[in-house]
């Protein structure tokens, strides 16, 4: 990836600026106590976590407006939280407790908000890409102006349904923005070995969708970007793809030995292009913030995850009984299914 261009004066305010930090550092340290809870075994299954890619997700949920909806793949821990998710209830599903988003019944990858308009986590690789569209065909339907972000990894690019999806979306000119998480691999395939063209946002060319490549270690560039693929969208022009090229800075989940890259390679990325530094170092040259005021931010962000922590570990586990709740659609009650 490219050095970072020099940074110009932020187009934001300073309490934005500020806040967009107090997100991605959110994020960050929810997921380094996932790991550690993990480690000591109180989380199970699969856990895939999001750091280094934490601009993302806050970039994009600063272009959003209330009422908008998202669906991610299974790396959906940061989704939640920048959506505004309560950590209590991430964290506990992730420890299977019952004071978790799905009662502690779904784990890492099978968490979900109404309230939110957060449409999951989904465990198989592309499958959210058309319920996306659907999601935005529902608020066509509903003529309510509102717009779907459609999550997508480097490798889910690759996938068949992507471009059924693309095809129909194009056609039905659906309020969707495909968001191709660019973290350069796929499990533990590089996007150079498994991808037969660089620039993954040329793909929705055939089907006349415009694209764009942005540089995911900026919030600022992604927010940029974000507004104006969402802006596309309310104005009734179609689906927009935003190809947000970014790095994860884990294995791909937590039983990953990264054989597939070095450890030079992580370590540039962390030391040069780091997205919470990149905005912690815009506060402090911009006298946006003093090292007292991002100290000040660190411990209330601390003790937010060590809390969720303890909720986590004391939640109790799910009552047996629970193993056939949660089961049929006709549970949901009537009306209640599509948000008007
Ligand atoms: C249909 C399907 N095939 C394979 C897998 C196994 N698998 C899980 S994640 C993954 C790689 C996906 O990479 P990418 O889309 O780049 O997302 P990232 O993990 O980098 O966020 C694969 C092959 C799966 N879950 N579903
Ligand atoms: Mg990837």
């Amino acid at each position: 990836m490219a050095a970072r261009k020099p940074a110009a004066k932020p187009n934001v305010s300073p309490d934005e600026l500020r806040q967009y930090y107090r997100d991605m550092l959110l994020i960050r340290r929810f997921e380094e106590k996932a790991g550690q809870l993990y480690g000591m075994g109180l989380i199970g299954g699969f856990c895939h976590l999001y750091i280094g890619q934490e601009a993302v997700v806050v970039g994009l949920e600063a272009a959003a407006e209330e009422g908008d909806k998202r669906v991610t793949s299974y790396r959906d821990h940061g989704h939640m939280l920048a959506c505004g998710m309560d950590p209590n209830g991430v964290m506990a599903e992730l420890t299977g407790r019952e004071g978790g988003y799905s009662k502690g019944k779904g784990g890492s990858m099978h968490m979900f908000s109404r309230e939110k308009h957060f449409y999951g986590g989904h465990g198989i690789v592309g499958a959210q890409v058309p319920l996306g569209a659907g999601l935005a065909f529902a608020d066509q339907y509903l003529d309510n102006k509102r717009v779907t972000f459609t999550y997508f990894g480097d490798g889910a690019a690759n996938q068949g349904q992507v471009y059924e999806t693309f095809n129909m979306a194009s056609i039905w000119k659906l309020p969707v923005v495909f968001v191709i998480e660019n973290n350069q691999y796929a499990m533990g395939t590089s996007q150079k070995r498994s991808t037969s063209t660089e620039d993954i946002y040329t793909r929705g060319a055939p089907f006349g969708i415009p694209g764009e490549l942005v540089d995911g270690m900026d919030v600022l560039a992604v927010k940029a970007a974000g507004e104006k693929a969402v802006a596309h969208c309310r104005e009734g022009k179609g689906p927009y793809i935003l190809e947000i090229k970014t790095y994860r800075y884990r294995g791909h989940s937590m039983s990953d030995p990264a054989k597939y890259r070095t450890r030079e390679e992580v370590q540039k990325m962390r030391e040069e292009r780091d997205a919470i530094q990149h905005v912690r170092d815009l506060l402090l040259q911009g006298k946006h913030a003093t090292e007292d005021d991002l100290k000040a931010i660190d411990k209330e962000i601390k003790d937010i995850v060590n809390a969720s922590a303890e909720f986590a570990k004391e939640s109790p586990e799910p009552a047996l009984d629970e193993l056939w709740t949660d089961i049929y659609a006709s549970e949901v009650p009537q009306g209640d299914a599509i948000d008007a």
